[in-house]
């Protein structure tokens, strides 16, 4: 039998990525949640989500970040398991999370206000919930307990970018086994720059020695090695984020030339609440909402997702059957 092929960025993840203690455990959990939902005739997705965190020191007082909210990534995951997949939702510590990410820009403070209890019957009082402030919440809490309930989604948290890469190999190899009804959702953004381990000063940088320049490392592209040896059955689809609109759908069409995978969902900065493009090698569909959509509360993932879903149907049964 031919030995499995090792990517040179296997070797690279190794070296100059510290493993995070925990892979083995996490890659465990994955495969058995991958297996119990398609053996329930289920499919899966892998949600990547939120920023990464890449560090300046190994005893970590600086870092660099980015803009990513996990937004994209928390509502899609609602999409998903409402279109009948289970979810692996890979996502940065304390970015936003399904069902509670509408609320995440309110303090709960101001929602709650606490009735104290009559002394005689021994009840302290109670902590009520104002709607007015969390509108929806019922309906949130319900379908959150709901999911929680029937083990449709499994949280799986990374911090620094080494933890992303890592637990992102895993997640791969976990759901190799289920073939194509796998799809991967990399909706994080991920850092392209990197200081190496061996390169990385342990302690604190010190200011007493001047101004700082830095000189950072490209980050290895897993995209191939997840497409070519990982989950070489699945349905991948990437994300592209540029600034300049100008030369997104070429930096789309790119990104597919090179890495062979199924779809681009391509945005913009600014406008990638309301607008993408799902990019395929044969298709450019425009997902647009309008001001009415908006009004409505329309999200453009509930758009993104039903695409790439009938998508997904087409990847497994190209027939129909
Ligand atoms: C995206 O483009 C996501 O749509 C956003 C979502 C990160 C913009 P939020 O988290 O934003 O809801 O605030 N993700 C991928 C971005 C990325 O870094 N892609 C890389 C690239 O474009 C690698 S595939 O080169």
């Amino acid at each position: 039998m031919a030995e499995p092929r090792i990517s040179s960025i296997d070797g690279k993840l190794a070296k100059e990525f510290a493993v995070p203690s925990h892979v083995e455990e996490e890659k465990e959990k994955m495969a058995a949640f991958a297996t119990h939902h398609v053996a329930a005739g289920r499919r899966v997705v892998l949600i990547t989500s939120g920023g990464t965190k890449v560090p300046l020191e190994s005893r970590t007082v600086r870092f660099l970040d980015n803009f990513s909210s996990g937004r994209r990534g928390a509502s899609s995951a609602e999409y998903f398991i409402d279109a009948g997949y289970a979810v692996i939702f890979l996502h940065r510590h304390r970015s936003l999370y399904p069902y509670a990410h509408t609320f995440s820009t309110i303090n709960m403070l101001d929602a709650l206000q606490f009735r104290s209890g009559e002394a005689a019957s021994g009840h302290s009082g109670e902590v009520v919930v104002d709607q007015k402030v969390l509108p929806n919440v019922v309906k949130m809490l319900k379908r959150y307990q709901e999911v929680k309930e029937s083990q449709l989604i499994l949280p799986v948290e990374f911090n620094t970018l080494s933890e992303y890469l890592h637990l992102l190999k895993a997640a791969a190899q976990a759901l190799s086994t289920i073939g194509s009804k796998a799809m991967f959702y990399l909706a994080a953004a991920v850092s392209d720059f990197y200081i190496p381990a061996s390169e990385m000063p342990e302690h604190k940088i010190q200011s007493s020695n001047g101004p700082l320049q830095l000189s950072l490392n490209m980050v290895p592209k897993i995209l191939s090695p997840l497409v070519k040896d990982w989950a070489p059955q699945a349905f991948v689809i990437s994300f592209k984020l540029e600034t300049d609109p100008a030369i997104l759908l070429e930096k789309a069409r790119r990104a597919l030339d090179t890495y062979r995978h199924q779809v681009v969902v391509a945005n913009i900065l600014d406008s990638r609440r309301g607008y993408v493009v799902v990019v395929t090698p044969s298709s450019q569909a425009e997902l647009i909402l309008t001001e009415e959509d908006v009004q409505n509360g329309v999200d453009i993932e509930e758009r993104i997702v039903s695409n790439l879903t009938s998508a997904h149907n087409n990847f497994i049964s190209p027939d129909g059957s």
